[in-house]
């Protein structure tokens, strides 16, 4: 199938929290690809899958960087596309340092940045299911199921004393 979000990262030690955007998206049915782009480390590489990103059919860039996490910001610079940032929490600041290299972008050039770790990691997924299902009455009839369950969830859990 058609990958229609591109889920990238800074590095292989990102996956343990990028896992949960793709954990999300097989949920709900979008197809998506995964890959390892380093803003630092692979430049090229960077450009040329920001670049081409649109007219492989690419519809939404989630993006997952820790410490200077430049990769978010500097695919948005190269593509028209919505990007997602998703902060990594890194050991030394605990991801500070990420949510503010993806969260401060100069006017003209938007990350619609998560929050910091697993929660943000799910919540691009979820947020990109629901840029998508604008379009797409299937995956916006995922997400309206997918919340209808949490939701029921929450209720039929509501003493907090019970496991
Ligand atoms: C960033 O540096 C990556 O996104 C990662 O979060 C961090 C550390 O990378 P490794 O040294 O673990 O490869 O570019």
């Amino acid at each position: 199938m058609q990958p229609l979000v591109g889920i990238i990262m800074g590095s292989k030690s990102d996956w343990p929290t990028m896992e949960h955007a793709a954990e999300i998206l097989d949920k709900l049915g979008v197809p998506y690809e995964v890959q390892v782009v380093s803003a630092h480390r692979t430049p090229d590489l960077l450009f040329d899958y920001a670049k081409s990103a649109e007219g492989r059919g690419i519809k939404i860039i989630i993006a997952g960087a820790g410490g200077a996490a430049h990769l978010p910001g500097m695919a948005a610079s190269q593509t028209p596309i919505p990007v997602l940032g998703v902060p990594v929490q890194s050991k030394t600041l605990n991801g500070l340092d990420s949510l503010l290299s993806i969260v401060q972008m100069p006017g003209g050039v938007p990350v619609g940045a998560l929050a910091i770790g697993k929660a943000g990691a799910t919540n691009a997924g979820l947020m990109a299911a629901q840029i998508l299902g604008l379009q797409d009455s299937k995956i916006m009839d995922a997400v309206k199921a997918f919340r209808k369950q949490q939701t029921d969830t929450v209720l039929s859990n509501a003493d907090p004393r019970q496991s």
